[in-house]
């Protein structure tokens, strides 16, 4: 199997973005339960992000929600971020709370409708201009609960004019990605539901638009890593949205629920060219901290991530490739197996040392007492998604 030390200036290059909204107080429609702590504006936001930055070296961005982190001076935001050691990442639209959205936004069959959608979405690339963002991504919640209710074609064609024009809007080193999700807010049908989905739409408007995988956005025994595989061979991979799953889009903290998973995709990454400062893939966390606290539970995915981006690197391609080639089944599978089975906690904590970070990255933030500091500090904190 290939060593430790031969993987570590790739892990060295990891590179995971926060979203914003995991800092949030989050719940279900049954109830919302608050955390001691939880920030009150985008700026607490950003200051729990760099202490999850700081503690792992692997979350140097943070992604905005529009309109949910709002505010006057997006340069400034920008500079606020920068003194905290991070940068401002991926700009996510939000065409789902406004009472105008109740049919569709980009796909609605009012002109004014689509027109508002759109304009949000030029709004969302202004903002990207001003925080240096690279990504526009554009998840929707259209979609109907009941056959018969939309027209499903017409939907499909009005989305991709509206897709159209925002990505005519885009600058030349921005990018559009486009994410999917088959059931919800929706029941019958969405209208971004899988991944053939996004690739049309993002096919039909050039190289800059690409797919967000949401891994958390797919029916039980779906095979995500072929998905990736697929995309990766179409170049048209453009981001990850880790979390996981038990149900439906859980948005638990990713490597929780099937750490095999996990690490599956991550093979599939690597073999793919999706890893590494060159790749064009952006991995990002959409998760939700509902009861457990949320800045260890950031740190907790990051690590998650590292951890079987680690067991994927170790996968020794020469002797997979040559068992595949030669037919042995177990053979192959088992070298697979050998890497997924690796214990490399031990390896990954004294290497941190090496780096200057904390070994255990989540024992390190417990003695901290920045925990304490917020709860004590900060009264009164936000839902993820307040002030929209
Ligand atoms: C929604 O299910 C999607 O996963 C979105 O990526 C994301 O969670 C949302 O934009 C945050 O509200
Ligand atoms: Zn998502
Ligand atoms: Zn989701």
């Amino acid at each position: 199997m290939t060593s430790f030390d031969s993987i570590t200036a790739q892990l060295a290059a990891q590179a995971i973005e926060l979203p914003s909204w995991a800092f949030g107080n989050s719940g279900t429609r049954f109830k919302v339960f608050s955390t001691p702590g939880t920030p009150r504006t985008i700026q607490e936001k950003i200051a729990d992000a760099a202490t999850v930055h700081r503690h792992t070296g692997l979350a140097p961005t943070v992604a905005l929600h529009i309109p949910w982190d709002k505010v006057d001076d997006y340069a400034a935001l920008r500079d606020f971020a920068g003194d905290h050691g991070l940068a401002l990442g991926t700009v996510n639209s939000n065409t789902f709370q406004d009472d105008a959205y109740k049919f569709g936004s980009l796909t609605h069959t009012d002109a004014a409708v689509r027109q508002k959608a759109i304009d949000h979405h030029f709004d969302c690339i202004d903002i990207m201009h001003a925080t240096g963002s690279r990504d526009l991504k554009i998840w929707l919640a259209d979609g109907t609960n009941y056959p018969g209710q939309g027209d499903i074609r017409g939907r499909q064609d009005r989305l991709a004019d509206s897709l159209a024009a925002i990505y005519e809007r885009i600058g030349a080193e921005q990018r559009l990605v486009l994410e999917y999700k088959f059931f919800e807010p929706a029941f019958y049908h969405t209208d971004v539901p899988d991944w053939g989905t996004s690739y049309a739409q993002v096919s039909a408007l050039g190289d800059r638009a690409l797919v967000c995988l949401d891994t958390g956005h797919h029916a039980p025994g779906t095979n995500i890593e072929f998905i990736v595989a697929q995309l990766l061979r179409l170049g048209k991979l453009g981001s990850f949205d880790f979390n996981s799953r038990f149900y439906a889009d859980d948005d638990l903290i990713v490597g929780a629920a099937d750490p095999f998973q996990l690490f599956r995709i991550l093979y599939e990454v690597i073999r793919g060219a999706g890893f590494g400062p060159d790749s064009p893939v952006a991995f990002m966390l959409d998760q939700c901290h509902n009861v457990e606290d949320k800045i260890p539970g950031q740190i907790r995915s990051v690590l998650n991530v590292q951890e079987m981006t680690a067991r994927a690197l170790l996968v020794d391609g020469t002797a997979l490739r040559a068992a595949q080639d030669a037919g042995d089944v177990l053979g192959a599978n088992g070298i697979l197996m050998d890497a997924f089975y690796t214990d490399v906690r031990g390896d990954l904590a004294a290497w941190r040392e090496t780096r200057g970070l904390p070994a255990d990255p989540m024992a390190a933030y417990a003695a901290s007492g920045y925990q304490a500091q917020i709860a004590a500090d900060r009264a009164g904190g936000q839902q993820a998604g307040w002030g929209a």
